[in-house]
This record gives structure tokens, sequence and C-alpha cells, in this order.
């Protein structure tokens, strides 16, 4: 059987504006039995609906801030964006969900996927909300606890109880869109895992499970999951 194809978001260094790519993301693809493609930065309509096209899947990777005028509020300072990355993600992530096709969301994915369905987030976690672990730890430290909930999918396919996640964020989730549901939720009470109940695979997570693939059998049973529904 043909493997599935699983197109990535490009990573844009907003320092030089040179795009790249972790092998974490493909590496985590490959080893999950998909076939990583990464996308060029674009927000052309013709060149997303061919590149939609030519894909299993779609993979929305971490990245900075979205702009908050996304979601109708005036940036804090501490915010940094990509407006490339915002104007290609933010078509095509309806497209995709649009067309059925199954979404993986991880950190700005996830925060994407919210502000795509109309929620909105917190612009700096650190001044803004009285957090009581730290959700911007660097490296591939597990930094927090997420609470999976029950009779969700995640539920389902690790089971309900606490996971320990590595956490590097800046923003997260305030007001959930109308269209996801909540599947865990951080200590100190954050919404860090969602999905959308009427479609196949529609999943966002803020924590980094391709950082921890070797070493998380649940972040390798969340990227089969995904792989799976690709196909
Ligand atoms: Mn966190």
């Amino acid at each position: 059987m043909k493997k599935p194809v699983i197109g990535i978001l490009p990573l844009k260094d907003i320092e030089t504006g040179k795009e790249w790519m972790s092998d974490n993301y493909t590496n985590a693809v490959f080893r999950s039995g998909g076939i990583p493609l990464v996308f060029p930065l674009t927000d052309d309509n013709d060149r997303l609906r061919d590149l939609l096209g030519a894909v299993d899947g779609v993979l929305f990777s971490g990245g900075p801030d979205i702009a908050p005028e996304k979601y109708g509020e005036a940036p804090d300072p501490t915010v940094k964006v990509s407006p490339e990355r915002d104007g290609m993600e933010l078509k095509l992530l309806p497209m995709a969900i649009d067309a059925g096709i199954p979404v993986f969301c991880i950190c700005r994915g996830e925060q994407l996927l919210n502000v795509a369905l109309g929620g909105t987030l917190w612009q700096d976690l650190p001044s803004m909300r009285d957090c009581g672990v730290d959700h911007n730890q660097s490296g591939e430290h597990y930094a927090h606890r997420n609470a999976v909930l029950p009779s969700t999918p995640l539920a389902s396919l690790i089971g309900e109880r606490e996971i320990l996640v590595n956490s590097l964020h800046h923003q997260a989730i305030k007001a959930l869109a109308p269209a996801l549901m909540p599947m865990a939720v951080s200590e100190d009470g954050l919404v860090e895992a969602v999905y959308m109940p009427e479609k196949s695979f529609v999943w966002g997570v803020q924590w980094h499970p391709e950082r921890s693939f070797d070493v998380s059998e649940d972040s390798r049973k969340i990227f089969a999951a995904f792989i799976s529904a690709c196909k």
C-alpha cells in the first residue's frame, strides 16, 4: 500500500528570513510510516490548492506567535510574528479542514487551529496569567503534566491519565474556538490539546511530540494515529 504523503508547514527564521525545516518533524513522519513533504511558503490560492492536492495529511509545525490582529486584539510588545506564515497557514488550514484532509497541529499549529476557528490566545503567558508551572522551558525537558480528559480520542489512544509533556510556548489558548473540544489540560488549567469532533482527524497539541519521539511512547502513538488517519 502506498505510504501517505504528509505536507509539513515550513519553519521561518524571523531574524534571517530563511525558510527551513527541523528533522525532528520529518523523521517523526518517516518513522511513523509516512512520507514527509516540506511545503514552500506561499499564500497564492492556486498553489495552496495544488499543495493540498498532493498530500494525504498536513502537519502544522511550531513557530513564532500568531499576529493578535488575527483574533481582534492589539499586539503586546513581547509578540513576535511571521506575516508570511500567518498568511499561508490561516488560508491553508481551513482549506484542509473543509476538504476533509487529516490535520495535525503542533504548538504554534495548535494556536493557529484555535485562531482559524474563531478562538483567542494569551499573548504573553508569563505577564498576563498566573501560571503555576513553566510553560516555556527550553530544551527537551519535561516541564509539566497534562491531564488527558475522558471520552476524548486522546484518552482512547493513550488512556485517561496524566502525561508528562515538554513545554516551549510563549502563548496559549485563551478562549477556545466553538468547533474545538479540549483533550488535555495542564496542571494550571490551560487547554493543551484539542480536536474537532466532527472530523476524522483534526488535532492540536501545545507540546512537542516530534522532539520527544525517541523517548516517549505517547508521542509515537500520537504520530502513529495521525499517519493512520491519512491512509
Ligand atoms: Mn505548557
